[in-house]
């Protein structure tokens, strides 16, 4: 078993808190000094920093949320000069217009450490070449992982997204032996290595993989651990908070989310009261070491929980376990709740079909339809009849776990539309 910073990660979980509780008392009043955002916050709270006195105090903190982002836009919540900036990233706008995020030269180093004891802890080091294939540029998810592979020595080779032949080429010619992107896109790189008459199972030196950016399932990673002879880790993070941060350790039960650098909290999203362990709430995220951007109480937006005890591994870091879903991208049909993750569970347990689908939502006079379009694996069989009952065995499963009726389609192998970043799974076509 190997840290990165063992005195850190294995950290009694008393001195663990009351480091938070002191990062945090620090913190508060530095976010009065600096930002005018802030400032204006708190006293429309009627909040002065002396009021928070420990880590008890948290809950008179008020909340920040996306929208505060979007309405200083492009660096209102900033605490820094300008001149301290030192890099900008902006998300990708998925839930609407980019909010741009900046970090000083400590920010960034925090970020590279954070990922450098993920991949400590999922036994990576030295040796290793790890193909960054996310996304470069604006996006975080490239250069975050990038310089994480510089700090813990690994070769990085810097794939960024796309190209898809030539990165199976060089996983192969290069002996990569660790690979980071999205679940969905490496879903679609085995696919394509088989294409191209490739095993990444036989024929390549990958054992490693860190996959997130989107929410995926525990059956997907089975699906792939199985096709792709790798360990498959999750790896969680967002641009306000940095990017990608925290990854999974071996016992794969959960991201460790690094108490020293964060506050987590799990929130009921009606009482705003703290939920026990195991309790998925709505995920609240103070940032304790940022310096160009602090977030004091952030509303991430999505759904989770939390375990704190001792980890298997000796860390006592709290772990945050597999996401349920971003609070926006559930849809509603006919007044249920759906999430994609719900669809992509059940699909993956039949080998007939491939993970890639999409969800077509119409309206059938004053009634949502749902159709799920869903891949063969291949067509070889000419009798109708197999059709028709894989179709209700799919019915079937997925009524009972979406609790609503969504009709099956089957398309052809490689008609849903592979994404080189985060996959989308939802069109919309109902008129409001
Ligand atoms: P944007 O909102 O512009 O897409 P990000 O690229 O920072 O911004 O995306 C962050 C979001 O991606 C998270 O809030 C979460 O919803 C999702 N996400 C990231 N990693 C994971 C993961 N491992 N599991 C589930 N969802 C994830
Ligand atoms: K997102
Ligand atoms: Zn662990």
């Amino acid at each position: 078993m190997s840290y990165w910073k063992p005195e850190i990660e294995t950290m009694d979980p008393k001195d663990l808190r009351q480091m938070q509780s002191e990062k945090l008392v620090k913190l508060v009043k530095y976010v009065y000094d600096r930002s005018p955002f802030y400032k204006k916050r708190f006293d429309e709270f009627g909040i002065k920093p002396e009021d928070i006195k420990s880590i008890d105090d948290i809950g008179k903190l008020p909340f920040t949320v996306k929208q505060d982002l979007r309405d200083t836009y492009p660096n209102g919540m900033f605490c820094v000069k300008n001149t301290d900036v030192v890099r900008y990233h902006a998300s990708s706008g998925t839930t609407g217009k980019p909010t741009v995020v900046g970090y000083t030269q400590n920010d960034l180093d925090a970020w590279a450490e954070s990922l450098a004891r993920g991949m400590t802890a999922i036994g990576l080091g030295q040796d290793d070449i790890i193909q960054v294939s996310y996304g470069y540029g604006l996006f975080t998810g490239g250069l975050g992982v990038h310089y994480g592979s510089e700090k813990i020595g690994a070769t990085t080779l810097p794939a960024g997204s796309g190209n898809t032949e030539r990165q199976i080429t060089l996983m192969k010619d290069l002996d990569v032996t660790a690979i980071c992107c999205t679940p969905s896109y490496f879903s679609y790189l085995i696919e394509a290595a088989d294409h191209m008459g490739c095993s990444i199972k036989d024929e390549t030196k990958l054992k490693i993989g860190i996959f997130g950016a989107e929410p995926w399932s525990e059956s997907l990673r089975k699906r792939i651990e199985e096709r792709s002879g790798i360990k498959a880790y999750d790896v969680f993070g967002t641009s306000e908070l940095s990017g990608p941060l925290f990854i999974e350790c071996e016992a794969q039960e959960g991201m460790h989310v690094w108490g020293d650098m964060f506050l987590f909290e799990i929130l009921d999203a009606e009482t705003n009261e703290p939920v026990p362990d195991g309790v998925v709430g709505e995920l609240v995220v103070t940032t304790l070491i940022k310096e160009a951007l602090p977030l004091i109480r952030y509303r991430v937006g999505d759904l989770a929980s939390l375990d704190t005890s001792v980890c298997k591994c000796g860390r006592t870091h709290p772990r945050l376990m597999r996401l349920k879903g971003r609070s926006d991208d559930m849809v509603i049909v006919r007044g249920i709740n759906v999430f994609p993750g719900q669809v992509e569970y059940v699909l993956v347990k039949f080998p007939e079909v491939s993970p890639h689908f999409m969800i077509v939502l119409d309206r059938d006079g004053e009634l949502d339809s749902m159709t799920v379009q869903v891949e063969l694996v291949d067509m070889a069989s000419d009798k109708l009849d197999d059709y028709h009952k894989l179709k209700a065995r799919l019915e079937h499963e997925l009524k009972s776990i979406l609790n609503l009726h969504a009709e099956v389609e089957f398309v052809a192998p490689g008609t849903i539309p592979r994404s080189e970043g985060k996959a989308k799974r939802v069109t919309d076509k109902r008129q409001f």
